[in-house]
């Protein structure tokens, strides 16, 4: 019996550990799919930061450019506009970044995504005490779904 108790002591401390060390959660992340002539395309995940924060930048390999972009209502018309603070995390509340929403924009886009590929992104997290994390992800790339509504995407 202590051994047992010893076994989940070390086990909740680790994960409070883990929880410290990495204060922000990425979820769900996937890359929409391209056609051949297609230079750009977004990105799209769950953002969840411990004690708040501020998502500054993001970069891939297989991108030129990226940019942390929201879209938003210009009279009637549905605009997208990058984020130049980037895009800020409240505390234990999750962003989610979505088609029609929020999104990271990759640009100039060195390849085709098809679906199957993975799209490496490393994400730069401001906490609130200005300590910066880098967090590496690979984004699994899912096709060109039916519903688009990001029509706006003509850079
Ligand atoms: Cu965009």
């Amino acid at each position: 019996m202590k051994l047992k108790h010893l076994a989940v002591a070390a086990f909740t401390a680790s994960l409070s550990m883990s929880a410290a060390l990495a204060q922000t959660a990425v979820s769900d992340a996937w890359v929409r799919g391209t056609v051949p002539a297609q230079k750009a395309t977004g990105a799209f995940m769950q953002l969840k930061s411990a004690q708040g924060g501020r998502l500054l930048s993001v970069a891939s390999p297989l991108a030129g450019v990226v940019e942390i972009h929201e879209m938003k209502m210009d009279g009637n018309v549905m605009k997208m506009a990058a984020l130049p603070k980037g895009l800020e995390l409240p505390a234990g509340q999750t962003v989610e970044l979505k088609p029609g929403g929020y999104h990271v924009m990759l640009m100039d886009l060195k390849q085709p995504l098809k679906d199957g590929d993975s799209v490496p992104l490393s994400l730069v997290v401001e906490g609130k005490d200005g300590k910066r994390e880098t967090i590496e992800l690979k984004a699994p790339v899912r096709p060109l779904g039916a519903a688009n509504p990001a029509p706006m995407h003509q850079h």
